[in-house]
C-alpha cells in the first residue's frame, strides 16, 4: 500500500469508528427490542388501561417530561427524592404542584419485574407521556429510547432553568435557548397549555397585586375573563383551588390555546408573553388559524427535540432500580 492510500485507509478507518461511537451514543428507535421486547407495549398497555379511567393524568405526565428535560437533560432527575444531604428538583417551587409520580412508579415495578435493571425511568417517562397524550386525541411524536437516569437533582438548578408562570419573553427565549429550543418551539410547546389545570398562586398575582403594591390588574389579561377568575381564586395565597388552563376543553388537546391568547386569556404572563414579540406572535397566528393535523406535527417535531436535550446514553449515568432513589 502506497503512502497516501494508507493515509486515505486509516482516515476512513476513523471516520468509520467516529460514526460508531457517536450512533452508539444517540437515541434510537425501539432500543430496548433485544434487551427487553415487551417494553413499549407495557407502557402503552398500562397507560391504556389507567389514563381511560383518569385522563386528566395526561397532562402532569406531560409537564414532568417537560420539567425533567429541562434541567440536566431528560434523566428522570426530576422524580428522585430528597435526602438527608440534598434537597432534589422536586423540592423546588415549580415541583410542587408536579403529579404523576405514582403512575410511573407503579409501570416502573411493572418493568422491573418483566427486565430487573434495563428500562430507564428518563424513558418510561418518556413514553408513558407521550402515550397519555395519544390516548386522549392529541398529538402523536416518536419517542427513540435509550435514555440512562441521571444521579443529580438539584433544587436549585430546578428553579433557575425551568421558566417561573411570571416569565417575560426575554426569559423565555433564554431559558428554552439555553436547552437548543428556539422561539418556534417556544410557542408550540406552550400550546400544551390545552390541557390541564392550574392552581391560583401561579397566576393570582395577575388579577390582584401586578403593580406589587397589593393592588392592580394585568393590563394584558382580558377584564371578563379576570373578573370570572376572581371568583375562584379569591386572593394571591390560595395554593389549593384549582382551575382550568383551557375552560370548557381542559382534557382536549387542541387550538384553544391560541384562541385564547389572540383573546387575551392566556392565564400566566408567560401564556400573554408570547404576544409581546412579533416573531412569537406570528406563530401564534399561524398555527391558530391553521389545521389541528398541521399543529400536531409541528408540535411533534419540538416535542422530539424537547425529549433529546442532554439525554445521557451508552454507559453515562445509570438505570435506576427505583426512581426516586439513585442506586
Ligand atoms: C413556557 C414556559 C412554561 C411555563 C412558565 C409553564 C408554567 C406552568 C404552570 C405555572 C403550570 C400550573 C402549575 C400549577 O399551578 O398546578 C403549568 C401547568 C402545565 N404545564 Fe406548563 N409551563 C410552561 C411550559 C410548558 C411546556 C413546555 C409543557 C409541555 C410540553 C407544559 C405543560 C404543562 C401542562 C400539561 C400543565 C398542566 C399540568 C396539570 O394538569 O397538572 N408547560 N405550567
Ligand atoms: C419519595 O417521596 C415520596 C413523597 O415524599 C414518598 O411518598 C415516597 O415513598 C418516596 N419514595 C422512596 C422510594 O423513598
Ligand atoms: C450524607 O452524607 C454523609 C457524609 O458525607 C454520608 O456519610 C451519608 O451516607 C450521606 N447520606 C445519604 C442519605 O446520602
Ligand atoms: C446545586 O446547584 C447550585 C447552582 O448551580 C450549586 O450552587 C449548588 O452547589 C448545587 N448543590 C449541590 C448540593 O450540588
Ligand atoms: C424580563 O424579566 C427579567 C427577570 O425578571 C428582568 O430582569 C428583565 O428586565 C425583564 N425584561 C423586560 C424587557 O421586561
Ligand atoms: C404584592 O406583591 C408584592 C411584591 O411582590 C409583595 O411584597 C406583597 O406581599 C404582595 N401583596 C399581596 C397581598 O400578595
Ligand atoms: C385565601 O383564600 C383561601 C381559599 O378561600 C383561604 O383558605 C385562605 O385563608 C385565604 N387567605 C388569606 C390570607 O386570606
Ligand atoms: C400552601 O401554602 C401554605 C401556607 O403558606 C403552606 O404551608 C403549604 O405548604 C402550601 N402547600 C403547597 C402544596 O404548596
Ligand atoms: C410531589 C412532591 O414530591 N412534592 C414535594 C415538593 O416539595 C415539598 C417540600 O420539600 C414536599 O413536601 C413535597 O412532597
Amino acid at each position: 500500500m502506497g503512502r497516501p492510500q494508507l493515509i486515505t485507509t486509516l482516515f476512513l478507518a476513523l471516520l468509520a469508528l467516529f460514526a460508531a461511537s457517536s450512533t452508539q451514543a444517540q437515541l434510537q428507535m425501539n432500543f430496548y427490542s433485544k434487551s427487553c421486547p415487551k417494553a413499549e407495549q407495557i407502557v402503552l398497555d398500562y397507560v391504556t388501561k389507567h389514563i381511560s379511567n383518569a385522563p386528566s393524568l395526561a397532562a402532569p405526565l406531560l409537564r414532568m417530561h417537560f420539567h425533567d428535560c429541562f434541567v440536566r437533560g431528560c434523566d428522570a432527575s426530576v422524580m428522585i427524592n430528597s435526602t438527608a444531604n440534598n434537597t432534589a428538583e422536586k423540592a423546588a417551587a415549580p415541583n410542587l404542584t408536579l403529579r404523576g409520580f405514582n403512575f410511573i412508579d407503579g409501570l416502573k415495578t411493572l418493568l422491573e419485574k418483566e427486565c430487573p435493571g434495563v428500562v430507564s425511568c428518563a424513558d418510561i417517562l418518556a413514553l408513558a407521556a407521550r402515550d397519555s397524550v395519544v390516548h386522549i386525541g392529541g398529538p402523536n411524536w416518536q419517542v427513540p429510547t435509550g435514555r440512562r437516569d441521571g444521579r443529580i437533582s438539584n433544587s436549585t438548578e430546578a428553579l433557575n432553568a425551568i421558566p417561573p408562570p411570571t416569565s417575560n419573553i426575554t426569559t423565555l427565549r433564554t431559558l428554552f435557548g439555553n436547552v437548543g429550543l428556539d422561539l418556534k418551539d417556544l410557542v408550540l410547546l406552550s400550546a400544551a397549555h390545552t390541557i390541564g389545570i392550574s392552581h391560583c398562586n401561579s397566576f393570582s398575582a395577575r388579577l390582584y397585586n401586578f403593580t406589587g403594591r397589593g393592588n392592580g390588574q394585568d393590563p394584558a389579561l382580558d377584564s371578563e375573563y379576570a373578573t370570572k377568575l376572581k371568583m375562584k381564586c379569591v386572593n394571591t395565597t390560595d395554593n389549593v383551588t384549582i382551575v382550568e388552563m383551557d375552560p370548557g376543553s381542559f382534557r382536549t388537546f387542541d387550538l384553544s390555546y391560541f384562541q385564547l391568547l389572540q383573546k387575551r386569556r392566556g392565564l400566566f404572563q408567560s401564556d400573554a408573553a408570547l404576544r409581546t414579540s412579533s416573531t412569537t406572535q406570528s406563530f401564534i397566528s399561524q398555527f391558530g388559524s391553521g389545521s389541528v393535523q398541521s399543529f400536531f406535527s409541528e408540535f411533534a417535531k419540538s416535542m422530539e427535540k424537547m425529549g433529546r436535550i442532554n439525554v445521557k446514553t451508552g454507559s453515562a449515568g445509570e438505570i435506576r432500580r427505583t426512581c426516586a432513589v439513585v442506586n
